[in-house]
């Protein structure tokens, strides 16, 4: 396998840049850099000189012999002022030498997976981690980078090897009438485990983080949707006028309060009657839109807003509204009261969609993988054929391995890398 190396610190110029070398001939090439292999893991500051003598850089260097690397290859870093010109006069170095070249993206951690360092579900957090824009994105991403899923689904996967080694025992020894059955308590068993799995399915999915939590305004024509919405963004968003049926079109904007992902949505206003073709277009929109809301905000007639809805009372500064009589909170867009509340409200309640800060939150593939294996395992009991409690174990297994990279295609490996930019 080729050694590879890039630039896997942030693009120069800065103050300094990290070049990584991993595979077998990085000793090679640090040796030919600066002279000789300094002791492993401890930095050193070395002069780094071309193949004829020229001096290319003062450099901190490392070198990381295998296998207890983070590519479980051999491993050097240079740590260079990170101009552009010495970067670019580091790498031409080092492409140079035989069997170097640069790495594609990504190309580092999937050699940390092929050589057993990372497992599947931890290198999706690594690559959450590195996308990571908001604290609780950070904090997700942390426990699933560090193996929580992992050892979970690792535990499942003892719990059902188990299983499996009776449903062996009682087909090896099947012909011998007393023992043709399996025990007892082995449904049961089964069902822990599928339950167990269960849970973990009806948590909150990992891509809400990425995404937001779709907050939708709706309400009739003129109640003060878009410029509660442009308050809420402090930002003139959407276009607001005394006209019923202003918005048309539904708007959304991505916020983050308190740390939560929001996507903010302003809706046309929800009437039956004297709508022209547009405007019903934009009502169908509207509706669309409530029905993929994770939190609505109601500014109708109390009571008449879809259920779940948070009442808002708005436009509190004139009574002109029709007044409720227990809002969840009441606003007015043009002096900022409530507004703090409004806001507060809407972080609280997103914020029970979203995964718990810390806890792992599976993402659709690994939920996907979780369900099929789960499906396998309704229904078994012990009065059942053994031979096919084996096979629905086996899948469960097969599920378990493709969500720890066990056991996975070629493809999916390529699309999970390529999220990687080059030098990670
Ligand atoms: N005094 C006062 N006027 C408000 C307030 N909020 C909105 N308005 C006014 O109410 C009118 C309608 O506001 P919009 O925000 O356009 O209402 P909308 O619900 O988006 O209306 P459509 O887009 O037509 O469905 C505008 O003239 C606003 O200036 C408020 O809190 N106080
Ligand atoms: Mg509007």
């Amino acid at each position: 396998m080729d050694t590879i190396y890039a630039l896997s610190s942030g693009s120069p110029p800065a103050a300094i840049g990290i070049v990584r070398i991993s595979g077998n001939a990085a000793g090679e090439a640090l040796r030919n850099l600066s002279g000789s292999l300094p002791p492993p893991r401890i930095a050193t500051l070395r002069t780094l000189r071309s193949s004829i003598g020229e001096v290319l850089d003062t450099a901190l260097i490392l070198w990381f012999p295998r296998p207890a690397t983070a590519t479980g290859e051999d491993l050097a870093e240079l740590h260079c002022h990170g101009g552009r010109a010495v970067i670019a006069a580091v790498e031409r170095e080092l492409a140079a030498l035989p069997g170097l070249r640069r790495a594609e993206p990504g190309e580092f951690t999937r050699r940390a997976f092929i050589n057993g360092r990372m497992d599947l579900s931890e290198t999706e957090g690594l690559a959450d981690l590195l996308a990571a824009e908001t604290e609780l994105q950070r904090r997700s991403a942390q426990a699933l980078s560090q193996g929580a899923l992992s050892q979970q689904v690792d535990e499942w996967r003892e719990r059902l090897l188990i299983l499996s080694a009776r449903v062996e025992s009682v087909l090896d020894f099947g012909d011998e009438d007393d023992v043709s059955e399996l025990p007892t308590s082995f449904g049961s068993e089964v069902e822990a485990l599928r339950s167990e799995i269960e849970h973990w399915l009806a948590r909150p999915r990992a891509e809400k983080l990425r995404q937001g939590v779709r907050v939708v305004l709706t309400g009739p024509p003129n109640s003060g949707k878009s410029t509660l919405f442009n308050a809420l963004l402090e930002e003139a968003a959407a276009i607001t006028s005394a006209e019923a049926g202003t918005t048309r079109d539904a708007i959304e904007r991505s916020v983050s309060l308190g740390g939560v992902p929001i996507v903010l949505v302003d809706t046309a206003g929800l009437r039956g009657e004297g709508a022209g073709e547009i405007e019903s277009i934009g009502i169908d929109r509207a509706r669309d839109q409530i029905g993929r809301a994770d939190v609505v905000l109601w500014l109708g007639e109390e009571g008449a807003g879809p259920p779940g809805s948070i009442e808002i009372e708005t436009k509190t500064d004139i009574g002109e509204n029709d007044r409720k009589v227990a809002p969840d909170v009441r606003v007015s867009a043009l002096t900022s009261q409530g507004l703090d509340e409004v806001r507060e409200l809407i972080m609280r309640v997103a914020s029970s969609v979203l995964p718990k800060p810390g806890d792992v939150a599976l993402n659709e593939r690994q939920a996907g993988l979780l369900r099929d294996g789960a499906s396998g395992l309704s229904n078994v009991s012990e009065h059942m054929d053994p031979l096919i409690v084996g096979e629905a174990l086996r899948e469960c297994r097969v599920a378990f391995d493709r969500l720890t990279g066990k056991s996975s295609t070629e493809d999916m490996l390529d699309a999970l890398f390529g999220r990687f930019c080059i030098g990670k």
